[in-house]
C-alpha cells in the first residue's frame, strides 16, 4: 500500500476521503492510547456523582461501576433535565483531551488531507450520549453551519468512538458526496431544547445514508460540510465519544470558539503547544504570528 506524500494514510483512503467526504479508519487507537482521555472522562463522571449526591439525587456514586455504565445508571432514575444541566457535550480542559488531541496517529492521518502544518480548531466535544437523553441524538447538519463565516476551508472533524459505537447506541450517520455541498440553510433544533442547528427532511436529497458502526478506538474523518447525524442511544450505556476537529495553520483560528492550538509544525516545531500552554489557554500559535 502507498503512503500518500506525508502521512498515515494510503493513496486509496485518501482518493476516498477525497471522493465520499468521509474516512473510517478502524481501531486506530488502542486502549492505551485511550486510556488518558477515558481517565479524563471518568473524572468528570465523579465529579457530576458527588454533585448528585450531595444534592441527594442519588444515594450511591457507584465508583466501582465499570467506565461505559457509569454515568448512565448514575442517571438512570434522574430526569433528562438533570442531565442536560451538565451539558448535552463538554469541553472541559483536562489533560487527557489534550493527549488525545495531540496523538501522533490521529495527526498523521490529518496530515495526509491537509499537510504538516496542523491547527487544533477549539471547537472540539466529548460526548457522553446517554440512553434515555432525546437530546443525545443530533439533528442532520453540517458542521460549517457553526461556522460560517470563518474563512477556514477545511475544518476536519476525527470522531472517535471511546467504546464500540452501534445502531443501538446511536452511533454516526452520515450522507457520503454531500461535502460537495454548499452550506445549507439551517434551522435550530427546538423540540429537545438542545439549540443544535438543523436541517429538514426535504433538504437531504436523495443520497442514500451510510449508518457507521465502529469499534472502540475507531476514527471517521470528515469534511465540515458533509452531513451527518446520530441516532438516540436505546442500550443501557453510554455512547461515548469525541469530537476533534484540525485545520491548517493559516485559517481563521476562530477565537470566539475559545482557544485551538499549534498541533504539529514541521516548520517551527519548536512552537507546537505543550499541555502548560493548551493548560493556560494560550491562544496563538498561527502560522502568521510565527514569522
Ligand atoms: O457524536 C455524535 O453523535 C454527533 C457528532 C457530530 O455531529 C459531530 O461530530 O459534528
Amino acid at each position: 500500500m502507498d503512503v500518500y506524500v506525508s502521512g498515515s494514510l494510503t493513496k486509496e483512503q485518501l482518493d476516498f476521503y477525497n471522493e465520499e467526504g468521509y474516512l473510517v479508519l478502524p481501531e486506530l487507537l488502542t486502549e492505551e492510547d485511550l486510556q488518558a482521555v477515558k481517565q479524563a472522562m471518568s473524572q468528570k463522571v465523579t465529579q457530576i456523582a458527588d454533585e448528585l449526591l450531595a444534592a441527594g439525587l442519588i444515594t450511591d456514586t457507584l465508583a466501582d461501576t465499570p467506565f461505559p455504565n457509569r454515568l448512565a445508571d448514575l442517571f438512570k432514575d434522574l430526569s433528562a433535565e438533570e442531565f442536560l444541566k451538565y451539558g448535552r457535550s463538554w469541553r472541559d480542559r483536562l489533560p487527557g483531551y489534550f493527549t488525545l488531541m495531540s496523538n501522533p496517529k490521529i495527526l498523521n492521518a490529518v496530515e495526509s488531507l491537509i499537510g504538516g502544518e496542523i491547527f487544533s480548531n477549539p471547537v472540539y466535544n466529548v460526548r457522553p450520549k446517554v440512553p434515555l437523553v432525546a437530546a443525545g441524538a443530533v439533528p442532520w447538519h453540517q458542521d460549517k453551519s457553526y461556522w460560517p463565516d470563518a474563512n477556514a476551508n477545511p475544518v476536519i472533524t476525527v470522531w472517535i468512538s471511546l467504546v464500540d459505537a452501534t445502531e443501538e447506541n446511536g452511533c454516526l450517520h452520515i450522507k457520503p458526496r454531500t461535502h460537495k455541498k454548499r452550506v445549507l440553510k439551517w434551522h435550530r433544533e427546538s423540540a429537545t431544547g438542545t439549540g443544535y442547528t438543523a436541517l429538514s427532511e426535504k433538504q437531504l436529497g436523495t443520497t442514500p445514508t451510510v449508518i457507521l458502526p465502529v469499534k472502540a478506538g475507531s476514527a471517521i474523518l470528515f469534511n465540515d460540510r458533509c452531513l451527518h447525524m446520530s441516532t438516540p442511544n436505546l442500550s443501557k450505556s453510554v455512547r461515548w465519544s469525541v469530537d476533534l476537529r484540525y485545520q491548517p495553520t493559516d485559517q481563521d483560528p476562530m477565537p470566539q470558539h475559545g482557544a485551538g492550538f499549534l498541533a504539529r509544525s514541521h516548520k517551527y516545531p519548536e512552537r507546537v503547544c505543550t499541555l502548560a500552554d493548551w493548560l493556560n489557554n494560550q491562544p496563538e500559535h498561527r502560522e502568521q504570528d510565527l514569522r
